[in-house]
């Protein structure tokens, strides 16, 4: 909105010519979602106690995680408040990709709300059952991939799929580009689910995540830049960038309460939007392979529950002490802490490695 406002000024004031960068711009996002998100922290965790929407705790868990009955939850709701804001004040709101990865974060944020709710507030534990969440974030992630692959100013090329370290490789997919997406959206969005069951766990590799993204959300949107690292250049994507920074930004504000010994959950209302997000604007920027690399964490933790249902189901025997993967580490004694932390480490090292993919092809 700033964009909107300022920008035409500065032909009167100088000064608001800055507006037109996207580098500041983000700045201004990722400066607003941390302070929106540390001011409305402490009050959020409040009115949750208040209102005694606390976590329950299965008993079939990991026994250390009892003591955590009654943690405030659905903190999600103060990091998509603060991604809201920052967007809708810093990003250039004529922008197409903007508007698409704020529809899929928050109408998932809607169902993860209700889930939350249900759970919760209304102590059903089912909440919302598994098939009609698939359903309902299936039927977004599809409306999002249909508008993406069909939208006039998409090029010829958004339904090719581009493969790290393999610059000569791609594979046009056309129709089929859209159920694609939808996976990938859908995928994310449960695989950062099923990570969020320790302290910090899911917010970090969120945080490392959106941060990688803005880098290639601004680079796939700078045509000069794209065509020297020979990545698909798509137009307006560089407006990403804001939204990454505004969503790194109130992560990191929100990881202030949910660091070890945790004050506050993100509750399903946080998990599954942002893991959303991270899809949406893998699809949008053309990175969608790469998402399997820098997202590695989310990964190796949803492959870790097929793997272990899978093995029960066929064996009767377990792979992990227990899935996903955390509760493994947990099991063997590892400290809460040090899974969370080692786990971020790793997370840092496949972003590293991801970025790096962009000189070696
Ligand atoms: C999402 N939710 C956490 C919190 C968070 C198929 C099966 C793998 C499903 C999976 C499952 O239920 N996943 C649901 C994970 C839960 O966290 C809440 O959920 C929100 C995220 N959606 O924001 O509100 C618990 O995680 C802990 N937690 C923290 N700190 C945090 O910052 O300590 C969460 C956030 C919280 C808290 O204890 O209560 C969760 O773990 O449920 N099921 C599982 O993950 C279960 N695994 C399992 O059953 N494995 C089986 C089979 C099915 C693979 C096996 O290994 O044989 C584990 N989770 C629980 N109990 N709760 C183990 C059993």
């Amino acid at each position: 909105m700033l964009y909107w406002l300022l920008y035409p000024l500065s032909k009167h004031v100088g000064v608001f010519n800055v507006f037109k960068y996207i580098t500041f711009r983000s700045f201004g996002a990722a400066i607003t979602g941390i302070v929106l998100s540390m001011i409305i922290g402490p009050w959020f965790i409040r009115k949750m106690r208040e209102k005694q929407i606390g976590q329950s705790i299965r008993a079939d868990g990991p026994q250390s995680h009892l003591s955590k009955k009654g943690t405030p939850t659905m903190g999600g709701a103060m990091i998509l408040g603060a991604i809201a804001i920052s967007t809708l004040l810093w990003a250039d709101l004529g922008n197409r990709h903007v508007w698409t990865v704020l529809f899929v974060t928050f109408a998932t944020g809607v169902i993860g709300w209700i889930d939350d709710w249900r759970k919760i507030v209304q102590k059903n534990s089912k909440g919302v059952s598994g098939r009609q969440k698939l359903f309902w974030q299936g039927l977004i992630a599809l409306a999002a991939g249909a508008f993406i692959y069909f939208h006039p100013e998409a090029n010829s090329e958004q339904g090719v799929l581009t493969f790290p370290f393999f610059k000569d490789l791609a594979i046009n997919l056309k129709l089929l580009y859209i159920p694609f997406a939808m996976i990938v959206i859908v995928g994310a969005s449960n695989a950062v689910n099923l990570t969020d069951g320790l302290d910090g766990l899911a917010i970090g590799p969120i945080i490392i995540t959106a941060t990688t993204y803005a880098v290639l959300s601004y680079l796939a949107g700078n045509s000069k830049i794209a065509g020297y690292l020979q990545i698909p250049y798509i137009p307006g994507t560089g407006e990403l960038t804001v939204f990454c920074a505004a969503m790194a930004a109130a992560g990191l504000g929100f990881l202030w309460f949910n660091a070890y010994p945790a004050e506050v959950f993100m509750g399903d209302v946080g998990s599954l939007p942002l893991g959303a997000a991270i899809g949406t604007v893998a699809v949008l920027t053309k990175n969608e392979i790469l998402l399997a690399l820098v997202g590695g964490i989310f990964v190796l933790e949803a492959v870790s529950v097929m793997m272990q249902v899978f093995s029960f189901k066929t064996t009767g025997k377990r792979i992990f002490k227990m899935a996903p993967i955390h509760h493994h580490f947990e099991l063997k004694g590892w400290p809460e802490p040090k899974v969370i932390v080692r786990f971020w480490i790793i997370s840092i090292l496949l972003a590293i490695m991801a970025l790096s993919t962009l000189k070696l092809r």
